[in-house]
């Protein structure tokens, strides 16, 4: 669903050349209190979510996670372009600068009449993130009338509308000024009223022609903005207009290529184009996260989690085995955990060797915010035991279970307790309080 003929258009930022009743503060960095990157990342941070842009060369994007904007009419701002759903617009390349040599691509072109066609993507309807480290690495065009964005809209934009839903502008910097990175706070439900910050390139510095990393730390109570790492801002509700402070929700992100409108003004001759919009990589990096990334998955909840589908990460990450060896050689043979046949329908192998403090973490994507029944397959040939699973805050979402003795090691049975899940991209961790059971798979419904 295209956000054109059925919802307000939100608009980009109003930002460098508005006038009248439009409040813009700029505020130059606190490198003091701010928090430094370490490997890329806040310390004790790991990536929860990414899009590597690492299609098929001439794809679309992935199309589970981004929708097109399409329409024209000028966005709020008198912009000029035309966004459409093409592949020729925007698309996966190869790009010998990017980490793993794919990017995406978006191009914004003049016909010969003399009109603009771009495009906007956006997480909205399929991702929605809140809090965390989140990092584009961008290649920006440069030129006159040229407005590349990388930015997040709140969730509930279609109930409360733009700008009280929230905006977070982490790149908003136009192709004539690339000198400079800017980076904006919506909130107000009065106006576009938003605070800003700038930061300036050391001197002969430029944002053109290369791969810079534009980040957001965003916490409950402050957000942070960083260019190459390095952060120029940081910003809590007293800094707002009103104290607005709307970012304790989820937000999508958008990524586009504007041309003209109010922000940049309209490109002259010299602006070439097409102008190429460069994206590498978008991450999403959270607290607790510890480094873990999905294999075989994320695992969609509501549905099925199979035991032996544990995060990649590997130990300390991914899942604490006690001799680093799996016993019975299968499935994933280079990891620690212990995995066996499953003598089970539909449920390929599953984990033995429990012991107490083991643990295992799975990537799960929850599709709604409520109540769940959660149903483990277990087997216990001998005494049972128990175990529990926690989220990546560490707050216990089940208790604890017991597990009864089933009268073998392939006697599969079924244990189902309540949960409560929030929706969005969680880390379940399954922590072995005791040994003494089998796991087989985990349902959701
Ligand atoms: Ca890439
Ligand atoms: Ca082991
Ligand atoms: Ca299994």
């Amino acid at each position: 669903m295209s956000l054109a003929g059925c919802q307000p258009r939100p608009p980009k930022p109003v930002v460098m050349n508005s006038g009248g009743g439009v409040r813009s503060i700029v505020t130059i960095v606190h490198h003091g209190s701010a928090i430094a990157l370490v490997d890329g990342k806040p310390a004790g941070y790991g990536l929860a979510w990414s899009d590597e842009f690492a299609g098929s060369t001439g794809s679309k994007p992935n199309t589970e996670t981004w929708q097109f904007d399409t329409g024209g009419g000028g966005w709020g701002n008198k912009e000029l372009e035309t966004y459409v759903d093409d592949p020729t617009h925007c698309r996966i390349t190869a790009d010998t600068d990017a980490t793993d040599g794919k990017a995406l691509e978006i191009d914004a072109t003049k016909d010969a009449g003399g009109h603009y066609k771009s495009a906007r993507i956006t997480t909205q309807n399929h991702l929605a993130f809140q809090n965390g480290y989140i990092e584009a690495r961008v290649k920006l065009p440069a030129g006159k009338g040229i407005w590349p964005s990388f930015w997040m809209m709140g969730n509930d934009l279609a109930q409360h509308g733009w700008p009280t839903c929230g905006m977070i502008n982490i790149v908003s910097t136009t192709g004539d000024q690339l000198t400079t990175s800017r980076a904006e706070l919506f909130g107000a439900n009065f106006g576009d009223q938003h605070v800003s910050s700038a930061y300036t390139l050391p001197a002969g510095k430029t944002l053109a022609g290369g791969y810079h990393t534009f980040g957001v730390l965003w916490e409950p109570d402050t957000i942070s903005f960083y260019v190459d790492g390095v952060p120029f801002s940081r910003k809590t509700a007293e800094d707002m207009p009103g104290n607005a402070w709307p970012f304790q929700k989820p937000f999508f992100m958008l990524i586009d290529l504007a041309v003209g409108g109010t922000g940049p003004g309209s490109p002259d001759p010299s602006t070439l184009f097409p102008a190429k919009l460069m994206v590498d990589y978008v991450r999403v990096y959270k607290k607790g996260y510890g480094g873990a990334v999905a294999f075989n998955g994320p695992h969609n909840i509501p549905g099925t989690v199979q035991c032996e589908d544990y995060d990649e990460g590997g130990e300390g990450v991914a899942y604490f085995d006690k001799d680093g060896i799996n016993s019975s050689g299968r499935y994933r043979p280079a990891d620690g955990p212990d995995i066996e046949n499953a003598d089970d329908p539909n449920s390929g192998f599953a984990i033995g060797w429990t012991d107490p403090g083991q643990w295992l973490k799975y990537t799960v994507v929850v599709g709604r915010t409520g109540s769940y029944r959660v149903g483990f397959r277990v087997a216990a040939g001998g005494e049972g035991g128990r175990f529990h699973a926690e989220d990546e805050t560490g707050k216990d979402v089940t208790g604890r279970i017991d597990v009864a003795p089933t009268g073998g090691w392939q006697n599969w049975t079924t244990i189902t307790r309540p949960v409560h899940l929030t929706a969005g991209r969680h880390v379940l961790k399954l922590v072995e309080d005791t040994g003494g059971y089998n796991l087989d798979y985990i349902t959701f419904s």
